[in-house]
């Protein structure tokens, strides 16, 4: 890099009027510069400062993409790499991804814009980049031995398409998949509309980001790519709760929320406190005629859903994955379910042997929460996340989206927790307690059972170890 800008500044010291044609020449054939970012926070939006105007995204915990223009088209400049990526502070991950981060940076255009991307591969092998859910000349959907050669190490490639079609989308390599999804290589792309569509809103905020999954084993620091089912950290942007920042709104304003799934299983996402309608998939926008409210939306493997809502509840409203073992960190799926067992006499016997041994889970996984055990180095606990009212009991895919009246437009700020007014909030009863009143005996059936020779079993509450298929 410095060796090219001072030979670009001898060149223009020497040379005068030739040279300076020369040197432009040389800066036109020449990439693009490869911005990178290592910051794990979430960045402003990029307003652009070139090419049509648009109303740009806010990645959560990522960042947008800079380009130049160069003679009406819009250049970019991906980086395949290793990156180290704070999956929450106490845990570094080593990944792949794009310029600095996994996720790659998110790449806006608008309607209409051809597009040039360069894409350097400095991973130790081959890749290629797939515009997942975009409408490009086949030989630049970027299927490695189909659609062309992959991109070997230290090679560069260019796409280059006009972006057909207002959506939201998103890019992955299509070369050796899944040792490259599994170490964390994706990234968002949004392609605004040109002026008003019928179909598209103008929002007041709109967010972007993808699901994914990892298993790191605890103390440990890369992802096993051999893992098809077992993934251990369930993730938003290559990061996990409470390393994900909170969607921050002000009352009243349109929310549009963009989020992709590159995981191997469905997220089931849910927003409390409001209905949202989605409004586009990666096939495009949804006619009006097809929306219709929720509070949930599954969002399947190599889908993104589009939801907007009027963010019209002040609060600090949880918005999370809603399968109960993808908000937790990382934990080994070989813990057998104890709820009622009483095991402090094995206990002191292990003890004996292994001083620091603890048994888990009597009366729920709850205390997991506290975690007074000790990990190994960069581990996060199973259940974290510190709230107003104690711990949140809640890791991996969980966020907040926080709504306030005094938010600012185009402030993303964390305002802090919500002061809930006087009497809107639940308490703890402290009257007397009436007996319930039951219609029949504990235990007595409705009706007497046909033939009442039957043996007596106890449904022994535990799960079979070594489960799988989530
Ligand atoms: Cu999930």
């Amino acid at each position: 890099m410095n060796s090219r800008r001072n030979f670009f500044k001898a060149a223009s010291l020497t040379g005068g009027a030739i040279a300076a044609a020369a040197v432009s020449k040389v800066a036109l054939a020449a990439l693009p510069e490869a911005a990178s970012q290592t910051s794990p926070e979430t960045m402003p939006p990029l307003v652009p400062s070139t090419g049509r105007p648009c109303n740009p995204v806010v990645t959560l915990n990522g960042w947008t993409l800079p380009w130049r223009m160069n003679q009406g088209v819009k250049e970019f400049h991906l980086v395949a790499e290793p990156v180290v990526r704070e999956m929450a502070p106490g845990m570094k991950a080593h990944l792949w991804g794009y310029n600095g981060q996994s996720p790659g940076p998110t790449i806006e255009v608008v309607e209409g814009d051809r597009v040039r991307i360069f894409v350097t591969n400095r991973l130790p092998e081959h890749t290629s980049v797939h515009w997942h859910g975009q409408r490009v000349p086949n030989g630049m959907d970027g299927v490695s031995g189909l659609t062309q050669p992959a991109i070997q190490s230290g090679k560069t490639f260019v796409y280059e398409f006009v972006a057909r079609r207002p959506g939201t989308y998103m890019y992955h390599p299509h070369a050796d998949e899944m040792t490259q999804m599994a170490m964390g290589m994706m990234g968002s792309w949004i392609t605004h509309p040109k002026g008003k569509h019928p179909l598209i809103a103008d929002v007041d905020r709109d967010f972007v980001f993808l699901l994914n999954a990892y298993d790191i084993e605890p103390g440990a620091s890369t992802p096993n790519i051999m893992t098809m089912t077992e993934f251990n950290l369930w993730s938003w942007n290559s990061r996990v709760f409470p390393g994900i920042d909170s969607l921050n709104v002000r009352l009243n304003d349109k929310v549009r929320i963009r989020i992709g799934n590159l995981t191997m299983t469905n997220h089931p996402i849910h927003l409390h406190g409001h209905d949202f309608a989605v409004t586009g998939t990666d096939g495009g926008a949804v006619p009006l005629s097809a929306r219709w409210p929720e509070v949930t939306t599954d969002i399947a493997v190599g889908q993104m859903r589009q939801i907007e809502l009027i963010a019209n509840e002040l609060g600090d409203w949880a918005f999370h994955c809603h399968k109960s073992h993808h908000t937790m960190n990382a934990m080994g799926h070989t813990v057998p379910t104890m709820i009622g067992v009483d095991h402090s006499e094995i206990s002191e016997k292990i003890n004996k042997l292994i001083p620091d041994y603890m048994t888990m889970g009597e009366r729920g996984m709850a205390d997991m929460g506290m975690m007074s055990m000790p990990l190994p180095d960069n581990t996060l606990p199973m259940m974290t996340g510190e709230g107003p009212f104690g711990s949140v009991e809640m890791g991996g895919m969980f966020s907040v989206f926080k709504v306030r009246k005094d938010q600012k437009p185009g402030d993303y700020k964390d305002p802090g927790w919500y002061k809930h007014p006087p009497g809107t909030q639940a308490y703890e009863y402290t009257g007397p307690m009436a007996e319930p009143v039951r219609s029949h005996e504990a235990g007595e059936m409705l009706m007497p059972m046909h033939d009442k020779k039957m043996p007596e079993v106890e449904v022994q509450v535990r799960k079979p170890t070594g489960h799988s298929g989530h």
